[in-house]
């Protein structure tokens, strides 16, 4: 197939040594058919990636945009591959709206850690007022645009659509409101990038996607994955990356 599902998890700032190890103990065991990546907590990426089977990725949340310097409280695309780790989750909606980074500073780190070797989950999604205000695409367009102008390989990204009415609210998009932003992104990357990129790229779903929900969202054309929050904590997660078996 073209497109490999892939499923990230998003664990936030949840889990400790002792729950983390059991979550890792359950993936390495499991049968997994999809790209998985484990987005961990920054102070726990290295023990997680120690423990963790080689076969599954390992994501920062965030990083910064340069490689090293007096930026208190940041860590670097450096750090992360220093310790294993090859993937980074960029422009979240929490990074977004509660810390407030803007488009601009999301494209400086999407850059930066493409080019010190890292795989961005970049990710992209409009709010509750802006849906409702029907500019739905404007803003996921826009978003996407900042990234794309600081793409060079395209098979080092993958794209997460999350609307964020629907992040860590239990409401999650119906397939049809999924598959449609998310064929209108192919359509975006197809006029802006190329039509070999929009071919091959995944545009994964985020936003309460529960074992329940999988499935049928899965089954939409244009749906390549997921990233998974609160339920990529749980043994539930498996059922989620197994969805489009
Ligand atoms: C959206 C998602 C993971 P949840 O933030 O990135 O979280 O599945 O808890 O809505």
């Amino acid at each position: 197939i073209l497109r490999k599902f892939f499923v990230g998890g998003n664990w936030k700032m949840n889990g400790d040594k002792k729950s983390l190890g059991e979550l890792i103990q359950t993936l390495n065991t499991a049968k997994l058919d999809a790209n998985v990546v484990c987005g961990s907590p920054a102070i726990y990426l290295d023990f997680v990636r120690s423990k963790m089977d080689a076969k599954l990725g390992v994501a920062a949340q965030n990083c910064y945009k340069v490689a090293k310097g007096a930026f208190t409280g940041e860590i670097s695309p450096a750090m992360i591959k220093d310790v294993g780790v090859n993937w980074v989750i960029l422009g979240h909606s929490e990074r977004r709206h509660v810390f407030g980074e803007s488009d601009e500073l999301i494209g400086q780190k999407t850059a930066h850690a493409l080019e010190n070797g890292l795989c961005v989950i970049a990710c992209i999604g409009e709010k509750l007022d802006e849906r409702e205000a029907g500019i739905t695409e404007k803003v996921v367009f826009a978003q996407t645009k900042v990234i794309a102008d600081n793409v060079k390989d395209w098979s080092k990204v993958v794209l997460a659509y999350e609307p964020v009415w629907a992040i860590g609210t239990g409401k999650t998009a119906s397939p049809a409101q999924a598959q449609e932003v998310h064929d209108k992104l192919r359509a975006w990357v197809k006029t802006n990038v190329s039509e070999a990129v929009a071919n091959s790229v995944r545009i994964i779903y985020g936003g309460s996607v529960t074992g329940s929900t999988c499935k049928e969202l899965a089954s939409q054309k244009d749906v390549d994955g997921f990233l998974v929050g609160g339920a990529s904590l749980k043994a539930e997660f498996v059922e989620i990356i197994n969805a489009n078996v």
